[in-house]
């Protein structure tokens, strides 16, 4: 029997020590209620009284040899599990992270602010307008009546009869002008729509920014200074600017006004086409038929005012030859910007 409990010993231990042992299944089949110690236990009726003591001595101390082993290994097998997971799961705080994305302003939304920024270092104010307008600030007010040819290059989209989609911002200087005694300092940037097919040049949608100033005494000098101011700037010190003659209805005298190529500085390049000047606003006094439909008196005050389009400045700012790029969204365009 002591052979037996020793032999059970030294494959009990033996089993445990094998990797990968599984330790409840060991338990049951060495000390469990069925297991091979307990069997040797039930036979110890059979033993003398003299070696009866001694086996179950014996037996007592296999099965606590039994139990440290197992243990000891349950042991050894919760620190290894351990070191894996804590090995698995390592963070190096020091690796570069991942940095989000950051967005940024839409080229249009920039070059607007841009263009803001300058007047409002001028002293002009930002005015703002309804988008949905009245065929009476659209056209009548300004000075172009029903039938006027100004109608066909300023086509609209209309809501009803005598509301429509305002195909440029002066609307905004004519609602100004009515409640707003002079001295008047006010640009008007916004959305402006005209019914023309969307190509590389034209959008029924876009941007315009547009300037009015009225006071008495203001001269066609103060239009020309005030554009001087911003045109060198928005394209840089050396710029000059042109005026050439042209005719608007709500101004007279009207011009068309050209920079100096910002590029060639005037000699003719790509950019201003061989020209040396580059066509970028119309402007003029402010007709005195505006002032009075506006119940401010043309012979007491006087006025100027110029309109730009925003898409056009930035196309010519960032060269860009198609104007549907703006409002395609394809992040492969916007962040150049
Ligand atoms: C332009 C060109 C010239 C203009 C005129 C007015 C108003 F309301 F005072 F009569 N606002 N804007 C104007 C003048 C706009 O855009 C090319």
């Amino acid at each position: 029997m002591k052979e037996k409990l020793t032999s059970i010993r030294q494959e009990a231990l033996a089993l445990i020590a094998q990797d990968g042992a599984d330790l409840e299944q060991i338990k049951i089949k060495y000390l469990g209620k069925k297991g091979e110690l307990t069997a040797v236990l039930r036979g110890m009726g059979a033993l003398s009284a003299e070696e009866r003591p001694v086996v179950g001595q014996l037996a007592n101390e296999v099965r606590a040899d039994i139990e440290a082993a197992l243990g000891e290994k349950a042991q050894q097998l919760r620190a290894s599990a351990l070191e894996a997971q804590l090995k698995a799961e390592k963070l190096d705080v020091t690796m570069p992270g991942s940095s989000p994305a950051v967005g940024h302003l839409h080229p249009l939304t920039q070059v607007q602010r841009e263009l803001e920024d300058i007047f409002i270092g001028m002293g002009f104010s930002i005015a703002e307008g309804p988008e949905v307008e009245l065929d009476y600030y659209n056209f009548q007010a300004l000075n172009i009546p029903e039938n006027h040819p100004a109608r066909d290059t300023q086509d609209t989209f209309y809501i009803a009869e005598n509301v429509l989609l305002r195909s440029q911002t002066s609307p905004v200087q004519v609602r100004t002008m009515e409640h707003q005694k002079p001295p008047i300092r006010i640009i008007s940037p916004g959305r402006v729509y005209r019914s023309d097919a969307l190509d590389a040049t034209h959008s029924p949608l876009f941007h315009q920014l547009e300037g009015l100033v009225v006071d008495k005494g203001i001269t066609m000098g103060d239009l020309k200074g005030t554009l001087e101011i911003f045109a060198k700037k928005m394209f840089g010190e050396s710029t000059r600017i042109r005026f050439r003659p042209h005719h608007f209805p709500f101004t007279e005298p009207s011009a068309e006004v050209d920079v100096s190529c910002y590029v060639c500085g005037g000699k003719g390049c790509r950019l201003c086409k061989g020209e040396g000047w580059i066509e970028i606003l119309g402007a003029g006094m402010v007709h005195p038929f505006v002032l009075s439909n506006c119940g401010i008196d043309p012979e007491e005050y006087s006025g100027f005012a110029f309109g730009l389009g925003v898409e056009r400045i930035a196309m010519k700012k960032y060269g860009i030859d198609d104007i549907r790029l703006f409002y395609e969204n394809d992040e492969r365009f916007l962040e150049q910007f």
